[in-house]
């Protein structure tokens, strides 16, 4: 839950007034904005060539933006919308998250955060067209890249691959968010917004170690796809050999320059994924990545023939519960034109909003022109697109000298380049943008330390106890993605073992150390119901060793790990076979030497009792007994009860 903090009222009406000048700068715009108007719900009929995607035959230009609509609230997406759209976008992407609209095997939920076609129809109803990436593999640092826990267990599934079950369970789902679009007449022949649609996703990472069954595989999908007849084009995004008719599409920073260009001589240039940042791991510092750099690479994509660009994302939101995958934070993109919150962050939004503007000033020279280059030195450029015998010119100057500014001669006049930049010439002459340049101002997002939420208020702990003796036993400690099945983060593993007293050291001795090596992704350990300590691995490496020294007693001990996870991975070949949990646990420095007590017999629980009895609820709260304190050891949970509802502005 996301409080709002009185800086923050003050900043939205800072923005306001900015984006007050700005739409009405839209308005004049959006009179020659395209006839075929989005919104309109009259069929539109969509086909591409080698130049563009065309809409009811007319070619189009498209700045699009990907906002997920499982990663912000509902209640927020007709304002994250609006603020697209007056950034200059025409289209937006979403993925499909088919793990939070199938959770259980048969039961679907497309309704509240998962309401895929209220999403679609805010789209169309904010003037943009939509891009929708059904996968059902999305990867996008989602928990298990969208595929559900039960997939897993489906016998002999292999996933991604030329596999019957997974073909089977791939296509069953997919027809599914095909049909649910066309019941809601979503596709722009039916009069909706959605004008392409995209099948699996980045499989050339992964293809060849699948070798033979995952160039099949390939080919199943183009065909399961193109089977669906939704009558608008399908794309392949990180697909070199995809199948006609589906479109290859780049993912990248810098498309303009690494994209080896569509398979085929009748499909258009479009990247997919021209990443605003980088998405965080726990232990990441911010992201960075430039207005300047992004306003650069975008034009320079137009300019080579580029004509759909997809920023990725343009606003990440927030990874709710336990739906980010390995490692990755909760907070998602923060760095993108709107932030995790929605709000406005300049100079991104603006100057992108710019480079949009200047672009589509030469929309006409684009598709009515043809281009050629123009050396104007080692490192410049000029990308010309020209219709000979008339007026019709635009043209692209490129400095991509890094370190030094250049003055490049074009057509008789001087134009100061500053180092790695474009300018775009509308019309050959006029110097409306140049992307080192930022006109837009800046602006600054300040936390403020809330008053009301840090009165004196009288919190109360309730510290996780160690369960005894749960049952479910078996030799040896269970993989912890099995165990948990996607349920819990959480998984207690519980041995005992008697010691004798020849067996510890005298008093003042060294202690025996407890050794527990894990597969990932983290533990707290205790024994004898204290907790001992706690160990993690990260997102590049995610197995880890845990080792403390423990006092035990004569007699019996219990030895109790709280296995934990951070997220399924989202990534790779062979998705289905990861394992985590902890994989040998021995004793060192006993009397009697090392005791590997891995096939000691474990009792297992899934889960955490503030979990299971929901204590973060009115209703589960006082399920148990919480006590008043300060800082406590192992998980604890905190809570405070406000003893009126404060007015936080
Ligand atoms: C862009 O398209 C033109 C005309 O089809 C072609 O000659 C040119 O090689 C293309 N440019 C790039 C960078 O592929
Ligand atoms: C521009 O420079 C970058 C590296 O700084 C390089 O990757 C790219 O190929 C260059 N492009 C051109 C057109 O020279
Ligand atoms: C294909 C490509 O350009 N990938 C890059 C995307 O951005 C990340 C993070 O900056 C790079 O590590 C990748 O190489």
């Amino acid at each position: 839950m996301v409080q709002v903090e009185p800086g923050r009222i003050l900043l939205i009406a800072f923005l306001s007034t900015l984006l007050i000048t700005s739409s009405i700068a839209q308005k004049e715009e959006e009179e020659e904005v395209d006839p075929n108007s989005p919104e309109s719900t009259t069929p539109k009929e969509v086909t591409y060539d080698s130049r563009s995607l065309l809409v009811n035959g007319k070619r189009m230009l498209f700045f699009s933006g990907s906002i997920h609509y499982p990663r912000s609230p509902p209640d927020t997406w007709p304002d994250l919308l609006r603020k697209a759209k007056m950034g200059g976008l025409n289209m937006v992407e979403t993925y499909v998250f088919w793990n939070v609209h199938e959770p259980v095997q048969g039961k679907y939920n497309f309704e509240g955060d998962y309401d895929l076609v209220k999403f679609i129809k805010l789209i169309q109803q904010h003037k943009m067209f939509a891009m929708l990436r059904v996968g059902p593999f999305i990867q996008g640092e989602w928990n298990h890249g969208g595929l559900p826990y039960w997939l897993r267990e489906v016998p002999n599934i292999i996933f991604r691959c030329d596999n019957e079950p997974f073909k089977m369970h791939m296509k069953k789902f997919v027809t599914l968010v095909i049909e649910k679009m066309k019941q809601a007449k979503l596709f722009a022949p039916q009069g909706g917004p959605i004008i392409v649609s995209q099948i699996e996703n980045e499989y050339n990472t992964i293809q060849l170690a699948f070798k033979e069954r995952g160039d099949s595989y390939v080919q199943w999908a183009a065909k399961m796809a193109l089977s669906l007849d939704t009558k608008v084009p399908w794309i392949m995004c990180k697909q070199k050999d995809a199948p006609d008719p589906i479109i290859n599409t780049c993912n990248g920073r810098h498309c303009g320059d690494t994209f080896t260009g569509p398979n085929g001589p009748n499909k258009p240039f479009l990247w997919t994924e021209n990443w605003t940042a980088q998405f965080r791991v726990f232990g990441d510092p911010p992201s960075q990545r430039s207005a300047e750099d992004l306003a650069f690479s975008i034009i320079r994509f137009c300019s080579k023939n580029g004509t759909l660009v997809n920023y990725y994302m343009y606003h990440g939101g927030t990874n709710f519960g336990r739906t980010s995958s390995s490692y990755t934070t909760t907070r998602y993109y923060d760095e993108a034109p709107l932030d995790e919150f929605g709000l406005i962050r300049q100079p991104k939004w603006g100057h992108l909003k710019d480079a949009h503007r200047a672009v589509n000033l030469c929309k006409r020279a684009l598709f009515s022109g043809s281009p050629f280059v123009q050396k104007l030195g080692p490192d410049q450029e000029a990308r010309v697109w020209e219709q000979p015998g008339t007026s019709l010119c635009s043209a692209f100057l490129t400095n991509n000298d890094t370190k030094k500014p250049q003055a490049l001669r074009f057509r008789g006049q001087d134009y100061q380049l500053p180092p790695r930049s474009i300018s775009i010439l509308p019309d050959c002459k006029t110097e409306v943008f140049n992307s080192q340049m930022i006109t837009t101002h800046h602006n600054s997002r300040n936390f403020v330390r809330s008053v009301a939420a840090n009165k004196n208020f009288n919190w109360e702990m309730y510290r996780e106890v160690v369960p005894d003796d749960p049952g479910n036993k078996l030799n040896e400690p269970r993989e912890l993605y099995e165990l948990t099945k996607d349920t819990s983060d959480y998984a207690w593993y519980i041995t005992k073992l008697d010691l004798g007293r020849r067996d510890l050291p005298m008093k003042n001795e060294i202690l025996p150390v407890l050794r527990v090596a894990s597969l990932g992704h983290g533990l707290h350990c205790y024994v004898n119901g204290k907790y001992i300590g706690t160990a993690h691995g990260s997102k590049v490496e995610k197995s880890f060793v845990f080792q403390k020294p423990v006092e035990f007693q004569a007699g019996s001990n219990q030895i109790a790990l709280l296995g934990f996870l951070v997220g399924l991975p989202d990534s790779g070949a062979y998705m289905e076979k990861r394992y985590a949990g902890p994989r040998s646990i021995t004793i060192l420095g006993l009397n009697t030497g090392t005791l590997d007590i891995t096939l000691n017999t474990w009792s297992h629980q899934v889960g955490l009792d503030g979990e299971k009895n929901q204590i973060y609820t009115q209703n589960g709260f006082p399920k148990v007994q919480w006590v008043k304190g300060g800082p406590s050891e192992g998980v604890t949970w905190y809570k405070v009860i406000p003893l009126q509802h404060y007015n936080f502005f």
